[in-house]
């Protein structure tokens, strides 16, 4: 080995270490020409280092881990086509507020805007994904640049953040040893107690209050802590897609998810609340859709970043606060005020109504067909051999198209406080959750991992199945198959436009790849077929296999939240504005 390449190794050995020490878990990235920051991982002791074939897969697979493990994961690049390749898996990741650090490299400065060989602006490239971008130029600094680089990713909104090392800094000597070794600390905070005191006195006065908890929630450990609220508050609680397990879905105050994914008749609480807590949620497009009775709400919005606040609904009181300790906080007001039942509404009705949404909610849960042809499996009933073979206790990843939405609609899926979920943000990126599920079935090897997706974003993430085979991930992959593109085809169809480009012309493939890879696939034609299916599935999964479960399914197979908002089929000349 040269000089060079040995002090190249040494820099990296240290900026892995550095990054351990900060409380990163996982490196990914496709190797590059010189041994880099991944060969380094291997050594670093807790840390993973994780090959991938895509360096969007390893962006998506970064966030699935960042998501479900709590602590920042690190995707590395190089100068080149390999940044800009993960873009896609990056947009998603800051739409998540996933704490991801990017370490990458750049070209020797002798070629620098002289047409050096993979000369890319990479700051220019970042610019739309990332919080920060810092270029790494001295070895001395290197240690701050990627301890602050990972107090950036975890505070504030976690999202992106890059740190780029010039080709010189590689070839300096880099510090003996790590001095700073222990885990970057996410900071948390309570909202002043004046705001406290606001947000109370109109909880005190709420006749139909409701909770909606979102991934923010989910990342903070708020589940003790809305129980709670939820208790002396008297109140409903939703979710959003990423908030799902914060509560259990079975406690009796939850009501499933509110907007698009509402499931009937849980819409009549969103419709008659009065006064609405949201925590830890953006309050994105999907929980505004279908749900216009919000913009009249009193709302008290907490998040851990004031910029959430007053993006598509005005809060009455913003409270910038960790979403555990201010519902907490909350908590602990209320308790010291007037309890239930004694402020003058009648709060038994408001508890009345949220038990009996729950009881039409689990007729639900088992009542018949969801749109597939006589006989032919669907994709509620697929759901429903999901849960009867995976249980509560699982990581749920969701994809993004047509058929899966189905899986929002609570309680198909009832999932308990112990369960994950990985589900696209507001980019909906196809082909995320695939790759994302590799992240999230390491970082929680003691669960089982379901992907729900359709057959266009398997196909677009297809080269993520050899590394989830390389690492031993036995996730199940239900796949549902319509021929193609089923989103835009409906979205098409409600117009009359041509459909024609949205079906691919040739069979699936990907049953074969997973063969290949040792893994294990079957097809599900009929509605008998999927209970034995999934069984068997759960047991190759559980051995660390690859399992797929292919369920075709009709045109007609369409998520209630979706036909609720867009309708049959029939003539809609303006559909509401959603994100494909
Ligand atoms: C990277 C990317 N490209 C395009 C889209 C737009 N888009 C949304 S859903 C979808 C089709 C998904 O197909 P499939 O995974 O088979 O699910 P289906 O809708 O058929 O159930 C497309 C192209 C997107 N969200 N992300
Ligand atoms: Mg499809």
């Amino acid at each position: 080995m040269t000089d060079e390449t040995s002090t190249r190794q040494a820099v990296w050995r240290y900026a892995a270490a550095t990054l351990a020490g900060a409380g990163c878990a996982l490196v990914t990235g496709v190797p590059s020409d010189d041994p880099g920051l991944l060969d380094a991982a291997v050594t670093t002791p807790g840390m993973k280092a994780v090959p991938v074939r895509d360096q969007r897969v390893g962006a998506c697979l970064a966030t699935g881990h960042a998501l479900v493990s709590g602590r920042p994961a690190v995707l590395t690049t190089s100068s080149g086509p390999s940044l800009p390749n993960a873009l896609a898996g990056l947009l998603e990741a800051s739409a998540l507020r996933a704490p991801l650090v990017v370490v990458t490299t750049r070209i020797p400065a002798a070629g620098l805007d002289r047409g050096g060989f993979q000369q890319v602006d990479q700051r220019a490239v970042t610019s739309a994904v990332a919080k920060w971008h810092v270029v790494a130029d001295d070895a001395e600094r290197l240690g701050w640049a990627l301890r602050h680089a990972v107090h950036r990713s975890v505070n504030g909104a976690p999202g992106v953040v890059v740190v780029e090392l010039t080709d010189e800094l590689l070839l300096e000597d880099p510090p003996p040893a790590v001095t700073a070794t222990s885990p970057v600390r996410r900071l948390r905070s309570v909202p002043a107690p004046g705001e406290l005191r606001s947000a109370l006195d109109l909880m005190a006065g709420a006749a139909a209050p409701l909770i909606l908890v979102g991934g923010g929630a989910k990342a903070a450990g708020a589940g003790p802590a809305v129980r709670r609220l939820a208790g002396v508050w008297g109140a409903a609680v939703f979710a959003t897609a990423a908030g799902r397990g914060v509560v259990d879905e079975e406690h009796p105050a939850y009501c499933g998810l509110a907007g698009l994914y509402t499931t009937d008749p849980a819409g009549e609480l969103l419709d008659g609340a009065d006064v609405l807590l949201a925590l830890g949620t953006r309050l994105e497009e999907t929980v505004r859709m279908g749900w216009p009775a919000l913009a009249g709400k009193r709302l008290i919005h907490v998040d851990v970043d004031p910029e959430a606040f007053d993006l598509g609904v005005r809060p009455e009181i913003p409270l910038a606060g960790d979403a555990a300790l201010t519902a907490d906080a909350l908590a602990d007001g209320l308790a010291c005020r007037a309890p239930v039942g004694t402020r003058g509404q009648d709060p038994a009705s408001w508890t009345d109504r949220i038990a009996r949404v729950r009881g039409g909610l689990a007729r639900f849960a088992d009542s018949g067909s969801s749109g597939g042809s006589s006989g032919g499996a669907d994709v509620a009933e697929a759901l429903r051999a999901v849960r009867a073979h995976f249980g509560r206790d699982l990581v749920v990843v969701q994809e993004n198209g047509l058929h899966d939405m189905w899986s929002y609609h609570y309680p198909l899926l009832s999932l308990s406080e112990r369960a994950r979920v990985v589900v696209p943000g507001e980019q909906t990126m196809m082909g995320f959750g695939v790759a994302a599920s590799i992240g999230a079935a390491l970082a929680e090897p003691l669960l089982p991992t379901v992907v729900l997706c359709g057959d266009g974003a398997l196909t677009l993430s297809l080269n993520a199945l050899p590394v989830a085979a390389e690492q031993g991930c036995g996730i199940t992959f239900v796949v549902f198959e319509n021929g193609g593109f089923g989103w835009p085809r409906f979205v098409r169809a409600l117009s009359g436009a041509d459909t024609g480009v949205t079906r691919f012309a040739t069979e699936p493939s990907y049953d074969h790849v997973v063969r290949s890879l040792g893994g294990w696939a079957t097809r599900c034609r009929d509605k008998r077929d999927l209970r034995p299916a999934l069984e068997e599935a759960a047991e190759h999964a559980g051995a660390g296999r690859i399992a797929l479960v292919a369920v075709p399914v009709s045109d007609t197979d369409v998520p209630p939240g979706v036909l609720r908002l867009y309708g049959d089929h029939g003539d809609h000349s303006a559909p509401p504005a959603v994100s494909g």
